[in-house]
């Protein structure tokens, strides 16, 4: 049951879960780019959509802690109010544009300022954002955690293409043969975007080593001051055991989709776990093709803390 703090469509949660049940696995294509095919179904509206000076949004390649960065804003605009952090499941508060039809259009209506959500590539966020020089947050978390995560997710999450055995995923990864793309292009593409825009580039990585000062930059990034007392309670509220438990951002509420048997979608939490999925030879080969997208383009990840 969730407790109302705040305007939303009542009806909102189920009409978003009821129309995820119907989706098909099936792959399409932006611009080049892999997109799952509800999502190319609904693109001209996607591409349109009208953003606001007042927005904010997160963007990310999926499994990069974007739900942990959801829930730090919702936090920080509340002003570390949990109550009101319960008011709806972090997909109502902070619509995925590309979810479908059903969030997109409650992504018009809600009341502002409006937190929303991509995991688009920098070069197909809706034109409007630019525009309207709305504040973005991009999380990016290592490519071999991220590979992990997304293997795990793809499998428990049936609106995903199957992600068939772990060393056939490990090609399709790679070659950017997964939805929303090639890890490299989308982390350096918005890289380079930073400059131009308002753009907040926080690391997964730096957020587990040191949770309260990436809150602190986010708070500064909204421009909100808050005391160290609410800045510790969100760190808490936000923190990996009390996240895996709260269901306002853990997705039991999608259990129809997500799979809970198969893998949990808040899963292991941390840097590193791809060690104990890679193989010698993969990580060899993942090295070398790191190193030669990577050059000179001053973005460095960490692979272990
Ligand atoms: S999605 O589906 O793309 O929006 O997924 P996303 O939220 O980006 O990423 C999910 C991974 O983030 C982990 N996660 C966290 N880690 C540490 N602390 C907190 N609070 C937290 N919240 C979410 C989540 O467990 C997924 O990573 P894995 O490695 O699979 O555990």
């Amino acid at each position: 049951m969730w407790v109302v703090g705040i305007w939303m469509d009542p009806g909102i949660i189920e009409k978003i879960v009821g129309e995820m049940d119907d989706y098909s696995p099936d792959m399409g294509e932006i611009d080049g780019v892999p997109i799952l095919q509800d999502t190319c179904n609904e693109w001209d509206e996607i591409y349109n959509f009208q953003a606001r000076e007042d927005d904010i949004l997160v963007a990310s390649y999926p499994k990069s802690g974007t739900t942990w960065m959801q829930e730090i804003m919702d936090l920080v605009s509340l002003e570390g109010d949990v109550q009101k952090s319960m008011r709806a499941p972090c997909f109502v508060k902070v619509p995925f544009l590309e979810l479908g039809k059903t969030s997109l259009q409650y992504a018009k209506v809600m009341p502002c300022p409006r937190m929303l959500k991509v995991h688009l590539p920098v070069q197909l966020v809706p034109p409007s954002f630019w525009d309207k020089k709305t504040k973005i947050i991009y999380v990016a978390r290592n490519p071999k955690d991220c590979m992990v995560s997304y293997y795990h997710f793809q499998k428990m999450d049936n609106t995903m293409p199957d992600p068939g055995p772990w060393n056939e995923y490990f090609s399709s990864f790679l070659n950017g043969n997964v939805p929303w793309g090639n890890w490299f292009d989308h982390v350096i593409g918005w890289w380079k975007a930073k400059d131009q825009h308002k753009i907040l580039y926080v690391f997964y990585e730096d957020m587990i080593e040191d949770p309260l000062r990436e809150i602190k930059k986010v708070m500064t990034f909204m421009g909100k001051d808050l005391s160290e007392e609410v800045l510790q309670s969100i760190k808490h509220q936000t923190s990996f055991k009390i996240m895996k438990e709260n269901p306002v951002v853990n997705y039991s509420n999608l259990s129809s989709v997500m799979d809970p048997a198969v893998s949990s979608f808040m899963r292991k939490g941390k840097v590193g776990d791809w060690k104990d999925h890679f193989l010698v030879s993969q990580n060899e080969l993942f090295d070398a093709e790191y190193e030669k997208r990577m050059a000179g383009n001053g973005l460095r990840f960490r692979m272990k803390l």
